[in-house]
């Protein structure tokens, strides 16, 4: 039987983990944060399916994927958090148990990072623990799923 799916997506740039502002974002590649969730995962049974894009259309086309793929999503969606409607109506459409991630503490950076289209129609946010953050939301993630059921109905 195959294992049961979890999505892990993240938005753009965020393939430059790592390899540029080491202050702001750490020194972990996006490679290793990969590994991080799906060793979590695979504790509990789960296997990772994992996209990265730097296009907003893409990202939306994943999370309608995951509809019928997965159990549910672990997204940081990088910039697009604070601009994208059609992500948030993404999300906001299908069944399923979503966690937001952030690497940083956006609230202690730029107003304009202070909100979150996405996080309100979301399950869950962990912020600011650092890569760290993705083993919390893949936890989180496992625990809703459990739960069946999700956190805006
Ligand atoms: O803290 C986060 O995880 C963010 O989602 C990261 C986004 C930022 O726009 C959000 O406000 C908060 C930026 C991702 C860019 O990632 C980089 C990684 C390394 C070097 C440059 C950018």
């Amino acid at each position: 039987m195959a294992a049961k799916q979890i999505f892990l997506l993240n938005g753009p740039n965020l393939n430059l983990l790592g390899k540029r502002e080491p202050d702001t974002y750490g020194r972990t590649c996006l490679e290793d944060v990969v590994q991080l969730v799906e060793q979590t995962a695979k504790e509990y049974g789960y296997e990772i399916a994992h996209y990265q894009s730097n296009h907003e259309g893409d990202l939306v086309d994943y999370i309608q994927e995951a509809q019928d793929k997965a159990e549910g999503i672990v997204i940081n969606p990088a910039a697009y958090t604070h601009t994208s409607v059609a992500i948030r109506d993404a999300i906001s459409a299908i069944e399923l148990p979503v966690i937001e991630v952030h690497i940083s503490n956006v609230h202690r950076r730029e107003p304009f990072r202070h909100e979150s289209l996405s996080a309100p129609v979301c399950d869950g946010q962990i912020v600011g623990f650092g890569v760290d953050g993705y083993r919390l939301a893949t936890l989180g993630l496992i625990e809703k799923i459990k739960e069946g059921r999700r956190n805006n109905e």
